[in-house]
């Protein structure tokens, strides 16, 4: 197998992984003209199945290379699995697609004889827990520990995630079902680069895809090359495709055996995988991998439903806040000493770990920020005031994920203010609140065995999920959680309550002191 260096991790999402030119070998691929019917490509493997190797069936009509009516069948799609055919006596699920303007044939024999045997049932049950009231109402990640049950339950493999990608498309393990003693990796971080920006792109069309065994060799389609496409068959519908050899690797230094995923969704957009590992080779048949995408979009479809509620809730909830923190009667406090009893809620407003509010007049006893929270000191924050005023600020409110970047003096500050969301109450005075957060790699845990020793082995380390982890960290050092629009719409929001209040009574204050 060809080594993995360095310098192919940094070709990593150039990998034309749809045009390998290859199969996994637990079954065999024929490939024809949809006029002629001849065939066009086939596997190297053809043999086991059909009775002949490449050389032979290449060209010849695929009625005489198929057991008579068996493409009839597949094409009428009897039932609602996938079709079940025999060739060569034996029992083969036969999936069929079009791919460069090719009608492709894939046909995998059935294991064991009863590899679907009990899927249907299995799958329908696990589909009327997902929907039922109960399950909805215990929230979303209930739900995903669900799925994950409902799709171990069918499939057998030892630990079954859902793997959620965040903005970034670097992703977190946030529910899992796993048999007993397989270490879990609920809550773990791995980096977007785990998963290419053309695996995820191949992921949104297709669903499902499966690595059976992962130290099976690859058999190669004849011929390699298209002549009419001057390159391989594009299998990006094909269910046999084999993979990258450096996910592969990835897999096995994960001490992973097969490796099994489906794609989440929402509203078409790749939302997370439910990703599935057996520490050893396994199968799971057509009809199982059925039952699972069926599984998958019913979740997507509640996923979406769930989101929305909750989005809509957040909204509600920010609305509430809003109303409690401008509610109060000041009394004869100043605006910041009310202000610093609802603490908690002014952080809550943009999920920040601190709050600075500067709205001093020049002298009295407004003059330093008030600071609630996990904040950068005094000074540091008079500095950063005096900054952000000399700048124009891009729109009335300022937000940054990385503040050292553009800040340097805080750049060492990150453990408090790696993220900045800062809104001018006044275009006149330098009036500010200013909201914090952390670099985020001190908001995540390693939520696996951090005592436990990694072996120290040569190879390539990069694709050891440990260092995957810790490659991530160092790419997100310095950098908070990105803003929400909700965020930035909260701060603004939090602009228009506060102004009326603080201003005036700024205003009254400085004729005061005059
Ligand atoms: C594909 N990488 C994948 C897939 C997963 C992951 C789930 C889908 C294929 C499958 O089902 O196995 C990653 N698997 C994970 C992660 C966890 C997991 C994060 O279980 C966490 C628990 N991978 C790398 C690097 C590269 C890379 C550095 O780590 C490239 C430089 C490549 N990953 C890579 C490629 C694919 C992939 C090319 C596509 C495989 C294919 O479908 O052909």
């Amino acid at each position: 197998s060809p080594s993995v260096s360095d310098a192919d991790l940094s070709v990593c999402d150039r990998e034309p992984i749809h045009l390998l030119g290859g199969i996994q070998p637990r079954g065999v691929l024929v490939a024809f003209h949809p006029g002629s019917e001849s065939v066009a490509v086939v596997s190297a493997n053809a043999a086991a199945l059909l009775g002949a190797g490449p050389d032979a069936l290449l060209g010849k009509p695929v009625s005489g290379v198929l057991p008579h009516g068996l493409l009839a069948r597949v094409e009428a799609g009897v039932g609602p699995g996938p079709v079940t055919v025999e060739v060569s006596g034996q029992r083969c699920f036969a999936l069929l697609h079009e791919s460069d303007g090719l009608r492709v044939l894939e046909l995998e024999p059935v294991i064991d004889g009863d590899g679907d045997v009990g899927a249907e049932e299995t799958a329908l049950s696990a589909v009327q827990r997902l929907v039922s009231p109960l399950a909805y109402a215990k929230g979303t990640v209930a739900l995903l520990n669900e799925a994950a049950d409902a799709v171990r339950a069918l499939i057998g493999y030892d630990r079954v995630m859902v793997y959620r990608f965040h903005a970034d498309f670097h992703g977190e393990v946030v529910a899992e079902s796993v048999r007993e003693g397989v270490d879990s990796f609920l809550g773990l971080h791995y980096p977007a680069s785990d998963i290419p920006v053309q695996a995820r792109a191949l992921y949104t069309r297709n669903p499902v895809r499966l690595i059976a065994d992962v130290d099976a060799k690859a058999v190669a389609l004849v011929p390699p090359v298209l002549p009419g496409t001057q390159r391989p068959l594009d299998l990006s519908g094909s269910a046999l495709r084999s993979v990258s050899e450096i996910h592969l690797e990835y897999l096995r230094n994960m001490g992973v055996g097969a490796s099994f995923s489906v794609s989440l969704l929402k509203d078409g957009q790749l939302w997370g995988l439910m990703a599935c590992h057996h520490l050893s080779p396994r199968m799971v048949s057509a009809a199982r991998r059925q039952a699972c995408e069926v599984l998958a979009r019913l979740l997507s479809l509640q996923l979406s439903a769930e989101e929305r509620s909750q989005e809509a809730a957040a909204q509600a909830r920010r609305a509430s806040l809003l109303n409690m923190l401008v509610l109060p009667n000041l009394g004869d406090r100043s605006p910041a000493k009310a202000l610093e009893t609802q603490a908690p809620l002014l952080m809550e407003l943009t999920g920040a770990h601190g709050v600075a509010l500067v709205l001093g007049a020049s002298a009295g006893p407004e003059s330093s920020p008030l600071l609630l929270g996990t904040t950068p000191s005094a000074e540091e924050v008079h500095a950063l005031v005096a900054w952000l005023s000399m700048g124009e600020l891009p729109g009335e409110v300022f937000h940054v994920d990385r503040l050292g970047d553009v800040y340097p003096p805080l750049a060492s500050r990150a453990d408090v203010a790696a993220g900045l969301l800062a809104v001018r109450l006044d275009p006149s005075v330098p009036h500010y609140a200013l909201w914090f957060r952390p670099e985020v790699a001190r908001t995540v845990a390693w939520a696996g065995n951090p005592n436990k020793p990694v072996r120290p082995e040569p190879g390539h380390a990069r694709l050891r999920p440990r260092a995957s982890f810790d490659v991530w960290r160092e790419e997100m050092r310095g950098a908070s959680t990105p803003w929400s629009t909700q965020d930035l719409e909260a701060a603004r929001a939090l602009k228009g309550a506060l102004v009326g209040v603080v201003l005036r009574h700024a205003e009254e204050l400085a004729r005061l002191s005059r």
